[in-house]
């Protein structure tokens, strides 16, 4: 490609710091290593199996994906739709490089991905695509409500694909799907909203330092 097109990088997203990345594993490692244990989850194993009394070991069945990192832009180096407008954006040059805080409210589960939920405060929502949660469906979500860390994919999953389970999620919420509460875990409370979909939220919000950037790869 051309320099122009090098230019534009494969995403823009909030890189978490490295001590808060070990520190959010390790969170999402004990939160995987007691699911798995709780009989309201074996009760619906078929979900992750296929098959009724297989076990699943939650902590084999996700691969970590590299630096965790909250994506903003997905560009592929200019092909997508907005990337150019994105990159151009004046709150993406003058925060390119700045420090945040973002904080991690829940932590959620599929039979596909595990990731952090997001909560963006006003400044975060203006490094936000406008057009993030277009794939909702007929649901109206809020922007900002596809943030996310992806913590791990299962085999043969890709990442863009945990943004996706976040919005079926807040989608079945805003129907007026409650799920259903499952107990008061001491990170905050379980719920499951079927099909092998569970939310933590998280009592105490993770506070994570991360810095703006992109990556090329
Ligand atoms: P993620 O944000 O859920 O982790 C490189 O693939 C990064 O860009 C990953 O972090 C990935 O998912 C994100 N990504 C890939 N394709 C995407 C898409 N079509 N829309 C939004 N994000 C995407």
């Amino acid at each position: 490609g051309s320099i122009e097109e090098m230019s534009i990088p494969l995403y823009y997203g909030w890189f978490l710091l490295s001590s808060i990345q070990d520190k959010v594993r390790c969170t999402s490692m004990d939160f995987l290593k007691t699911l798995d244990t709780l009989e309201a989850f074996k009760k619906h194993l078929i979900d992750f199996t296929g098959k009724a009394e297989k076990e699943v070991d939650l902590e084999q069945y996700f691969e970590a994906k590299g630096t965790l990192h909250c994506t903003t832009k997905f560009c592929n180096y200019g092909k997508v739709e907005g990337a150019k407008e994105y990159a151009q954006n004046k709150a993406v040059g003058d925060f390119y490089g700045s420090a945040f805080e973002l904080s991690l409210s829940a932590l959620f589960v599929t039979p596909r991905t595990v990731g952090a939920r997001v909560s963006l405060s006003e400044e975060q929502l203006l490094l936000w695509p406008a057009d993030a949660e277009k794939e909702a469906g007929p649901a109206s979500l809020p922007p900002g409500s596809r943030a996310h860390v992806t913590l791990g994919c299962a085999e043969g999953v890709e990442p863009v694909q945990t943004g996706l389970d976040l919005l079926e999620i807040l989608a079945l919420q805003q129907g007026g799907q409650q799920g259903e509460l499952i107990e008061e875990m001491e990170l905050g409370s379980l719920t499951y909203y079927g099909e092998g979909r569970w939310l933590l939220s998280l009592r105490e919000p993770i506070g994570a330092l991360a810095c703006f950037s992109s990556f090329y790869g």
